[in-house]
């Protein structure tokens, strides 16, 4: 299927993949691309040289192009942004901030930028800057998340720029996707589902607390303090309401959530950890290759919007 954005990044399928930390590693993103999407390496709060490593692992894999998710949040927002220069990436998508200071660097570098945004105003200003696409994110998505809806924000931003538009948040099969394509978007950017492709390292606990999800398993913690972040309903979010309803401070909060999302994806602690995911959790049912995922969700998207 051709869309602007597979034009844009020379990829078969318009199918990207979230930048999740901890998760989005060199495995997931080699084999994402190398189904034909478009893989992603999550920078995260990784340090720059952490993340050279993992683009180079991911070459090691596949030869097809990878980006790079570059979260503003993290402390070493600063290094990853020039690792991905000098490694020569081609595909930025930035999270949870606004990149600005980084864009002349990165379209120097010739890199095609793709910032990840929440509100219409942060996509026209993207426009402005020179951004190549925009990610319009719903809040139906894992981990870090605004405050409209997939269904609302999609064709707003799609009305108020010219770039294509990538839709986010809610999206795990081919329905989504071809609803997507209705909202006026050109691709997806897809999380959850590949949180549970057999190609994803993430621990096995993990995984099954997304399959067994229901549709209403999905919580969101830091609300009260601007820091929404979305995940799976557990031991941690209950105590964490209970905390937030008393009215505690950030801080106090943060130390509750600190290195939990470490927790759950590697130790597998799905009680007192951190299990970010989507609201279409609920819709996931089996574990499958990412080349499988994509192939059938494009299948039924194909089908759905009349393009056998
Ligand atoms: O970035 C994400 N999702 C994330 S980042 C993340 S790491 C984290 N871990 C623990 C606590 C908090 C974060 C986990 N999930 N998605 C992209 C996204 N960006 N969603 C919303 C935004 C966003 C929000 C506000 C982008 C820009 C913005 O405003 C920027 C401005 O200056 O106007």
């Amino acid at each position: 299927m051709k869309t602007r954005i597979t034009e844009l990044l020379g990829i078969q399928y318009p199918v990207i993949q979230g930048g999740m930390a901890w998760v989005a590693e060199h495995h997931l993103a080699a084999a994402v691309s190398a189904a034909g999407g478009l893989g992603l390496i999550g920078g995260a709060n990784a340090p720059g040289e952490v993340v050279r490593e993992e683009i180079r692992k991911a070459r090691e894999l596949t030869d097809k192009p990878f980006g790079v998710n570059v979260m503003l949040m993290s402390p070493h927002a600063d290094d990853v942004a020039k690792v991905v220069v000098e490694e020569g990436i081609k595909v930025v998508t930035t999270g949870a901030g606004n990149p600005e200071k980084y864009m002349d660097m990165w379209k120097e570098a010739g890199i095609k930028v793709i910032p990840v945004v929440a509100s219409v105003a942060l996509a026209r200003r993207m426009e402005r800057y020179g951004a190549d696409a925009v990610v319009a994110e719903g809040c139906e998505s894992g981990g870090h998340i605004g405050e409209q809806t997939t269904m609302t924000l999609v064709p707003q931003v799609a009305d108020a720029v010219e770039i294509p538009v990538i839709a986010a948040g809610g999206i795990g099969d081919g329905r989504g996707i071809a609803a997507a394509f209705m909202l006026g978007a050109q691709a997806v950017q897809i999380g959850t589902r590949f949180v549970v492709s057999k190609e994803s390292v993430v621990h096995e606990n993990y995984k099954q607390r997304i399959i067994k999800a229901k549709d209403i398993d999905s919580a969101v913690t830091g609300r009260s303090h601007g820091h929404p972040v979305r995940c799976l309903r557990n031991q941690m979010t209950r105590e964490y309401a209970k905390l937030e309803a008393e009215g505690k401070s950030f801080e106090e909060l943060e130390y509750l959530t600190l290195g939990t999302l470490r927790r759950a994806v590697q130790e597998g602690d799905v009680a007192m950890g951190t299990v970010m995911a989507g609201q279409i959790a609920g819709l996931i049912t089996k574990e499958q290759t990412c080349k499988e995922m994509i192939e059938e969700m494009m299948d039924q998207a194909k089908g759905l919007l009349g393009r056998n």
